[in-house]
């Protein structure tokens, strides 16, 4: 007997879509998985990568038993135990460590956002380790430089409901690779083109997303922050502003009004930035005279050493303007924090024993090789990431995971190259195997994953390997011994305080409702704008332009350019050595290094590649298809170049993120990339990178 089920699933991969699928069984197995009608944002249809969900499901790749290293450290070798053998090995390990002088902070756990669900991505894990001691670790790999900008000058996110941005009339894709990263999004933008939007795209490099802007706006990396103020400059010198908007809802106009003017000239900006004084200057009119006037300001502009104070001064630009006022105005940065869920129910930080050290996951490689203070990392869990691809300075996190002394734990749904470097490897489920809520940063609906089929061969879900753990360490049954589905619905009882998020986002929504209904929209006014009239979440209530937060800290209260850390303006001597600007945004085809080993979005990316200009080719005698060198003292990789007018002189780009065992040198781009941080949010600065490029003869 043939039996054919339906079951609603959520796409859980790092990205703003957050999509809805819906999944056909038979016979218990998953033979068809596609967008769903019914979600508005996913308006039934999928990306190319996870249009291939079912080949990652599927894939004869699978990690499908627990393992121990019986080769050398990296090699790959391992031979098949039993889950008892591995959990009891794993906790006999952490015993012994906490036990030992070092004690449990000399553990560190390393997640990411391999699965975005709010269980198995950030929920027993967290309960585990609190309770256990360990390390803590900073998740700054991705999001915190314009989360830290947001929180000081708004007090929240930037958010507006993304669907609103039908009403814009002009768009700007700022640092933002829009139709790749946020495709459902670009749906919405390319439709308000059609009722008569026009879409504008800043970033040095001509992504897919700048192709089909109607204006493509090169600019030099990492100086966006000194193009947002010569735009304020503009807006302020011609009488753009929104005079009553700033006086009533802002902190700071007069300040940051003397300083654009002062300190933001035209002229000094087109030097700055690269971009001809006479584009500033239309940028600025158009932006401040067609409404409603939008951004999509995103995380790729961020990965610089000035990327915080880049996000800040940007989405001060919708205050000056009174952009926030419309509907489809304003900006958008992440809708993550208009979710109430109970976080702290979920995660338990109360159970963090006081003065516990924290661990920047940026700098993996100064913890793993003892540079940081406090004891040694003897022991390192790693799930839902992939460090030895996807963290900066890789030849060290590499030399860091060759430790002998080093015990690591990789819970994986692959043989990814950090499980190569594993003592234990655990096989984990995929999403269509476990059971997760999820919020999103891109839309603002709430959705419920139900598993569509059992867990394939002896993969366990995040939490069921904590419970496992947590019962073998003896701790408190009452902290895991809760199911999923327990968990999700107390979590989804808001705690009732504050503006942001809103505490009323979750009223009338449950599990029962959600796994009724399937996604259900957030409880949110229907045209939502949030900051029209201030209710900024700041302490003052308003929009700070200028933070006395920060001026008690000694820092700039006000939005201002920082430089690079490596900038051939600012660092002419290693720009002598290195004078390119290496810009390494994922590629299309991958999700940061997910989907790498999927064979039909491999061949489609096919081998990594260095996008140069002619010019930048020439002198090096480079032609277009010429093998590569890009390097730096921190590392080199291999590529072949792309000659073309994709970027401007003195940039060079390489999309990502490859596996190292899938690249002709087994090593990535990140061997360039410094773990040095950016100014705010401590977040990593992947793209702040200068490099040389050589034909390999
Ligand atoms: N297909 C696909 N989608 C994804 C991802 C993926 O890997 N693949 N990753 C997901 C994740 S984790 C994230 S964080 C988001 C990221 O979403 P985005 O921020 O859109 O992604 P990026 O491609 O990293 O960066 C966007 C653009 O910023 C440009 N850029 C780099 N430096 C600068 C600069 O100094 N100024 C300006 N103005 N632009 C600059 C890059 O050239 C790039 O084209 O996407 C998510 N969606
Ligand atoms: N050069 C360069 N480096 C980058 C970036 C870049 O643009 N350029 N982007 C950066 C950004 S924005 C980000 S967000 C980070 C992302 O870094 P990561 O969060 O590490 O992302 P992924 O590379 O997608 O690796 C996630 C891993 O989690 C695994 N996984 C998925 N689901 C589960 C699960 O349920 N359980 C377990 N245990 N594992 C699971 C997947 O198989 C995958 O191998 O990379 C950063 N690194
Ligand atoms: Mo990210």
């Amino acid at each position: 007997m043939t039996e054919l089920k339906i079951v609603k699933a959520v796409c859980p991969h790092d990205c703003p879509d957050t999509c809805s699928m819906v999944v056909t069984v038979k016979d218990g197995k998953a033979v068809q998985l596609k967008g769903d009608a019914e979600h508005p944002f996913t308006d039934g249809f999928l990306c190319q990568k996870v249009n291939h969900y079912l080949d990652r499901v599927y894939h004869s790749d699978r990690l499908k038993y627990p393992m121990m290293r019986v080769g050398p450290k990296g090699s790959g070798e391992f031979r098949r135990i039993s889950w008892d053998e591995a959990i009891a090995t794993i906790a006999g390990k952490f015993r012994e460590i906490a036990a030992s002088s070092d004690g449990p902070q000399s553990i560190l756990p390393y997640s990411y956002a391999g699965t975005m669900g709010k269980l198995q991505g950030s929920s027993l894990d967290r309960r585990f380790f609190h309770r256990l001691g360990a390390a803590l670790l900073d998740r700054t790999i991705c999001a915190t430089a314009g989360a830290a900008a947001c929180d000081i000058t708004l007090g929240t996110r930037a958010v507006i409901d993304p669907e609103m941005t039908i009403h814009s009339r002009y768009i700007i894709n700022w640092g933002s690779n829009t139709s790749v990263t946020n495709m459902h999004l670009w749906t919405i933008m390319h439709r308000a083109r059609k009722a008569g939007a026009k879409i504008v795209t800043i970033d040095p490099y001509q992504s897919p997303t700048a192709k089909k802007s109607d204006w493509w706006i090169p600019i030099r990396p990492g100086t966006d922050a000194a193009l947002a103020l010569g735009i304020m400059h503009i807006l302020w010198r011609d009488g753009l502003q929104d005079d009553d908007y700033l006086q009533k809802y802002c902190l700071g106009a007069e300040q940051l009004r003397e300083r654009a003017l002062k300190e933001y000239l035209p002229n000094r900006v087109a030097s700055i930035t690269g971009i001809p004084v006479a584009d500033i200057e239309k940028l600025a009119h158009e932006y401040g005279t067609i409404r409603p006037a939008f951004i999509r300001v995103n995380y790729g502009l961020q990965r610089h050493g000035g990327g915080g104070m880049a996000v800040r001064a940007i989405i001060c630009l919708p205050a000056i303007t009174g952009a926030w006022r419309d509907v489809g105005g304003g900006a958008l940065l992440s809708t993550s924090k208009l979710y109430p869920f109970d976080n702290n129910y979920l995660e338990r930080p109360d159970l963090v024993p006081p003065g516990t050290r924290t661990i920047n996951m940026t700098q993996l490689a100064e913890a793993l090789l003892g540079e940081l203070p406090g004891p040694p990392v003897r022991a390192l869990y790693v799930y839902n990431s992939n460090p030895a691809a996807i963290c900066p300075d890789q030849s060290r996190v590499l030399k860091g995971l060759r430790r002998d002394d080093l015990f690591t734990v990789v819970h994986e749904q692959f043989q990814t190259d950090t499980a190569d470097y594993a003592d234990i490897v655990l096989p984990a489920t995929t999403q269509l195997e476990h059971f997760d809520i999820h919020n999103s940063y891109g839309h603002v609906y709430v959705q419920a994953n139900e598993p569509a089929i059992a867990p394939l061969f002896e993969a366990k879900s995040n939490n069921d390997v904590f419970r496992l753990l947590a019962r073998k360490m003896g701790f408190e049954p009452e902290l895991f011994e809760i199911s999923d589905e327990e968990l999700a619905a107390r979590a989804l009882k808001a705690p009732k305080s504050g503006l942001y998020p809103p505490p009323q986002a979750f009223d009338g929504i449950d599990l029962n409702r959600l796994k009724r209904e399937g996604p259900v929209r957030l409880n949110l006014p229907k045209e939502y704008a949030p900051f029209a009239e201030g209710n900024f979440g700041t302490p003052s209530g308003k929009c700070e332009l200028y933070s006395a937060a920060l001026a008690r800290q000694g820092r700039d209260p006000m939005p201002n350019y920082t430089p690079p850390h490596e900038d051939p303006q600012t660092r002419p001597d290693l720009a002598a050595k290195y004078p390119l600007q290496l810009l390494c945004p994922p590629a299309s085809e991958f999700l940061n290094s997910s989907f790498v080993n999927i064979e039909v979005l491999r061949k489609r990316a096919n081998e990594p590649t260095l996008e140069m200009h002619p010019a930048d080719a020439k002198s090096r005698g480079i032609v277009d298809g010429s093998p590569v060198t890009v390097y730096n003292d921190r590392g080199s990789f291999q590529a072949r170049a792309i000659v073309g007018t994709t970027v401007k002189p003195g940039v060079v780009v390489t999309l990502g993120v490859w596996w190292n065992s899938y690249t002709p040198d087994g090593v990535n781009c990140n061997t360039t990339t410094s773990t040095a941080l950016t100014d705010f949010g401590a977040a990593a600065t992947f793209f702040d990178n200068l490099v040389q490029v050589e034909a390999i003869p």
